[in-house]
């Protein structure tokens, strides 16, 4: 029987010397290399007792290997769990428990914060570092390919969400394999294309988008460790095309060495995960004469719409609904609105989701009857067809293409001795898009320590939920039903971070 994603991504490069993954040192792994890398680790994870439906978490520097584990996962049928290697170990115990991993990878310097994670949640643990080494190997033998169906688990991706608390989000290999086909086509991917990879591979932009995209279309990516203005503008006289968060685009626009020479050779410039504004889109065009392609996804639906390759890319749009995804704009009561109105963005497609790990309820609240998915985003769809992203019904921050959900730093910081309450809240940021502040209300006769605050955040948190910026106040302000007013807040602080 077939394996789903193994059959359409790594099985057709079985073999192949065509280079896969260009590396910074001037080194290069070709596909039939790394299909047998790939294989490799289905063997190790077979013979760590893994089989199809386990989960394996992996907390991972970017890396080769990195890239392979996660092909051989596939292969074995084995879902794949992939985490920041920012979350604290605190962090990751919540993904480990929730997932009921059975194994959790990590780079050596994490293993000794993480022994006791995964010892309490009855996990192995082993060790792979980003150049190979650790205690878990690839095994001599290749693993079997085991067989998985389109609707089987490929991926929980873990999304937080306005509880605080953090869902998985199961994704099949059909919703991973048709949205690579869908955005391979749309963006006119081929084997000739040169892929500059900056992007963390744990996020569905780095993974999905870009990496399965690549692979479907034979194309070669420069698999940089992370995004550094200098090494992109080294690589990129060398690539066809580029994916990244608008922070990539505007950290390039303040280079001089960012010309309209050094990009003659590329051919597509993409951008998506966080709003690009149309002033970094008439800014990238004045500069480089390209027009950023710019496109619209999520964790839980992949991408749903995008800006044409070939016809009119508008700036401020996200484009057009992608070739069998259907977007729909809704009022709160659930009703259609007419074209040109603002509502909720709803979508449905084979792209989206299988639902929220082991939390039925909500996802039964996220969906309607007839099988749409209510984003969470706010929107308006011209004349044309082009989406217009207007704003969020859901309390999130995304600070440099991060998702940040308010509640969550909230309750971290309601926990701390001295302070009574806080409201989270994000703000425009020259280079974030949107920064992390808090306004916390300390307890009556306590005298607040903000270094002390931040300290004891950076023990629970990862870096980027922490709040670059954090004011107190006697009382936060609310409305006459008792809500806290985030927008009196957002406006007070909206030149915290003004250059
Ligand atoms: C790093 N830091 C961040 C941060 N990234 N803080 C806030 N927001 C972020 N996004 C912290 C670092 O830990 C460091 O802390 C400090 O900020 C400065 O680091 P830096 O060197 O300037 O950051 P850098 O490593 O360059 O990272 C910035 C970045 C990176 C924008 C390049 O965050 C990035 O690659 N973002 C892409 C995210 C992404 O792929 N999203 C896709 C999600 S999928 P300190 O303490 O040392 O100062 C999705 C679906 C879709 O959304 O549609 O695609
Ligand atoms: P994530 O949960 O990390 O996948 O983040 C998904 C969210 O990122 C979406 O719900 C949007 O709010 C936002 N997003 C993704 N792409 C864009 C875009 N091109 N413009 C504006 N917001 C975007």
């Amino acid at each position: 029987m077939a394996n789903h994603l193994h059959d359409a991504l790594f099985a057709p490069h079985e073999g192949s010397a065509r280079v896969f993954l260009d590396l910074p040192d001037g080194g290069r792994l070709d596909h039939g290399t790394f299909a047998a890398l790939a294989a490799g680790f289905a063997g190790a994870l077979t013979a760590a007792g893994l089989g199809p439906g386990d989960r394996v978490a992996l907390q991972l520097d970017k890396s080769p290997a990195m890239l392979a584990l996660i092909a051989g996962a596939i292969r074995a049928g084995v879902v794949f769990v992939p985490l920041n290697p920012a979350y604290t170990a605190a962090e990751v115990g919540y993904f480990v428990a929730d997932s009921g991993a059975r194994l959790l990878l990590c780079d050596g310097a994490m293993r000794a914060a993480l022994a006791p994670v995964a010892a309490r949640n009855g996990a192995a643990l082993a060790v792979l570092n980003a150049d190979g080494s650790g205690s878990f190997a690839e095994a001599a033998t290749p693993g079997p390919v085991a067989p998985r169906r389109p609707d089987d688990l490929a991926a929980l991706l873990y999304t937080s969400g306005t509880t605080g608390r953090s869902k998985g989000a199961m994704l099949s290999h059909a919703n991973l394999l048709s949205n690579a086909e869908v955005l391979a086509d749309a963006w006119r991917f081929s084997d000739r294309d040169v892929l500059l990879h900056a992007l963390p591979v744990f996020h569905t932009h780095g993974l999905f988008v870009a990496t399965n995209v690549a692979l479907l279309a034979g194309a070669r990516m420069i698999f940089l460790p992370k995004f550094d203005t200098g090494e992109v503008i080294r690589q990129l006289p060398r690539a066809s095309v580029m994916m990244g968060v608008p922070t990539f685009y505007t950290r390039l626009l303040d280079d001089p060495r960012l010309t309209r020479e050094l990009v003659r050779g590329t051919r597509l410039f993409i951008s998506g995960s966080a709003p690009l504004l149309a002033e970094t889109h008439s800014r990238w065009q004045a500069r480089t004469g390209h027009r950023i392609l710019e496109r619209y996804g999520m964790t839980e639906t992949n991408m749903n719409t995008s800006n044409p390759c070939d016809g009119e890319r508008r700036a401020g749009t996200v484009g057009t609904a992608l070739p069998g995804v259907a977007v729909r704009i809704r009022d709160d009561a659930g009703r259609d609105l007419p074209q040109g109105e603002i509502g909720s963005i709803e979508v449905r497609g084979p792209n989206v989701f299988q639902g929220y790990w082991k939390m039925p309820e909500r996802t039964a609240a996220e969906f309607r009857s007839d099988g749409y998915f209510i984003t969470g985003d706010l929107g308006v769809i011209d004349a044309d067809g082009y989406l217009t992203i207007v704003g969020r019904a859901k309390d999130l921050i995304i600070s440099g293409g991060f998702n940040v959900y308010p509640k969550e730093v909230e309750l971290a910081l309601d926990a701390l001795p001295g302070i009574r309450e806080s409201a989270v809240i994000g703000v425009p940021h020259p280079d974030l898009g949107e920064a992390v502040v808090a306004v916390v209300v300390p307890e009556t006769g306590t005298a607040p320590d903000a270094a002390a605050i931040l300290a004891a955040l950076g023990a629970q948190l990862a870096r980027f939920k922490q709040p670059r910026h954090l004011g107190f106040r006697d009382a936060l302000p609310r409305n006459s039903m008792g809500k806290v007013q985030k927008t009196v807040l957002r406006d007070d602080l909206r030149d915290t971070f003004a250059p």
